[in-house]
């Protein structure tokens, strides 16, 4: 088909890539549209489990429906150091929500890290109150 039909291919083949490639390659972090929704609540971080690219920038849309007379100081909150989290989540009013973004940029090297609420339910010393975020390669 010669040099043309060579090209042609490949460029099929590249959009190809491009439009199917998180369909046969695994799946994209949910950040690549947007930001990964996590709730936090007296039973934790939901999802408990999150996932991101290594190196990516990661947007968190962190909310929750907790009344902030249950909440230590009025707040939730997300602490990691090595990940330079340390944010509060002012307690919702009425039957609303309180919602915030978190950005932060995940680590170049793939991991586990360990995210806590330290203003309910025991903080730290609960287990219900970790989550989780693994950095995939
Ligand atoms: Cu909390």
């Amino acid at each position: 088909m010669g040099l043309f039909g060579l090209v042609v291919a490949g460029v099929l083949l590249s959009g190809g890539y491009l439009a199917f490639g998180d369909l046969l390659f695994g799946q994209r972090a949910a950040t690549s549209g947007g930001a990964i929704s996590v709730q936090v609540s007296m039973a934790g971080f939901t999802p408990r489990e999150i996932h991101v690219r290594a190196g990516q920038a990661v947007t968190l849309d962190w909310w929750t429906t907790d009344a902030p007379m249950h909440l230590d100081g009025g707040v939730h909150t997300m602490v990691n150091a090595a990940l330079g989290l340390n944010g509060q989540l002012p307690g919702a009013s009425g039957t609303g929500e309180s919602r915030r973004l978190v950005h932060f940029t995940a680590p170049g090297k793939p991991g586990t890290y360990d995210i806590v609420c330290e203003t309910c339910c025991g903080g730290a010393a609960n287990p219900a109150m970790h989550g989780t975020i693994v950095v995939d390669a």
